[in-house]
């Protein structure tokens, strides 16, 4: 323990007080519902309830791609999950995902509907409905489920160590972040290794391994997350960024990113996605709002 330090660890921790910082509202140290509400069911074979987030993202990327793919059982109404508000605390997304965090899948396309949470087990649920988006040779299909368990494991060393220290804490500590910027810096080395050799996360295809690791890493180097690209001098991992770059032009990346997200531009908001035509709405939105900039 350090010396210098005021802080002296309870013998056993209480719940006596908010920690401070974003967040702190909804954070608890017990699972369960806070209240009951079930959650709303719309036509389409999946259900998804989730947030704009890099993590909802990964999610409406795969099923933009499943249905540009012409998957039409990956048709799908995306349901807004307000975090903030702790929707994800009502009975009927605890039954979904009993972990209380978006995205929450629904598959209601056989007899009965199954439940699928944790956004890498979404991807892979899907992939492998479809057949898509995922190698089926057994290296191929190794190499893409390890890249897809990394950003699983490797992300809350991003999300929850690095940036809640240096975003969100209701202070600034050298210690978190120091420790954790390393961490990210070597993350970001890794796939830049990694993408100097390979087109994708996987070789030449482009999979599921790519659209994990796009929404958190891509956005870093976007600087959409966390202000933090300076700070961790993301424009120096070239091959990194040419990827971010590539993936980023994708039509079907730009339509994922827009469901269920609830900041930005507001034309670039899809707050609830239960049509594929929502997107020329908020099209005609954005042609409205460049022609009103001039
Ligand atoms: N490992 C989970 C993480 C999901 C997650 O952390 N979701 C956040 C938003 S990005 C959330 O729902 N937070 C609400 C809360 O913690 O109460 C996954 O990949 O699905």
């Amino acid at each position: 323990m350090n010396e210098a330090s005021p802080y002296k660890p309870a013998k056993v921790w209480k719940w006596e007080k908010e920690n401070g910082g974003r967040f702190a509202a909804i954070n608890r140290p017990i699972a369960g519902p806070t209240h009951e509400k079930e959650l709303p069911v719309g036509r389409h074979p999946m259900q998804l309830y989730s947030l704009g987030t890099p993590n909802g993202v990964k999610v409406t990327i795969l099923l933009e791609e499943l249905l540009a793919r012409g998957f039409s059982g990956a048709e799908y109404d995306a349901w807004l999950i307000s975090i903030g508000n702790g929707e994800q605390f009502g009975s009927g997304f605890v039954k979904a995902n009993p972990n209380s965090k978006i995205p929450a899948l629904m598959d209601h396309s056989g007899e009965k509907p199954i439940r699928v949470f944790e956004s890498g087990a979404i991807l892979l649920h899907l992939a492998e409905k479809f057949g898509a988006f995922m190698p089926i040779d057994p290296a191929g299909r190794a190499e893409c489920l390890s890249w897809l368990f990394w950003q699983v494991g490797a992300t809350p060393f991003l999300g929850g160590g690095f940036g809640h220290f240096y975003a969100y804490a209701p202070e600034k500590f050298e210690y978190p972040i120091d420790r954790y910027a390393m961490e990210v810096k070597r993350q970001l080395d890794v796939l830049d290794r990694h993408l100097a050799d390979n087109k994708y996360m996987c070789g030449n295809d482009y999979t599921i391994a790519d659209m994990a690791i796009w929404p958190w890493y891509g956005a870093l180097v976007l600087n959409r997350v966390y202000e933090a690209a300076e700070f961790l001098d993301a424009g120096s991992y070239k091959n990194l960024g040419r990827w971010t770059q590539e993936i980023g032009e994708r039509e079907t990346v730009q339509r994922g990113r827009m469901v269920n997200r609830t900041s930005g531009l507001p034309e670039e908001q899809l707050r609830e996605r239960h049509d594929a035509s929502d997107f020329e709405t908020k099209t005609q939105d954005k042609l409205e709002a460049v022609s009103n900039k001039q």
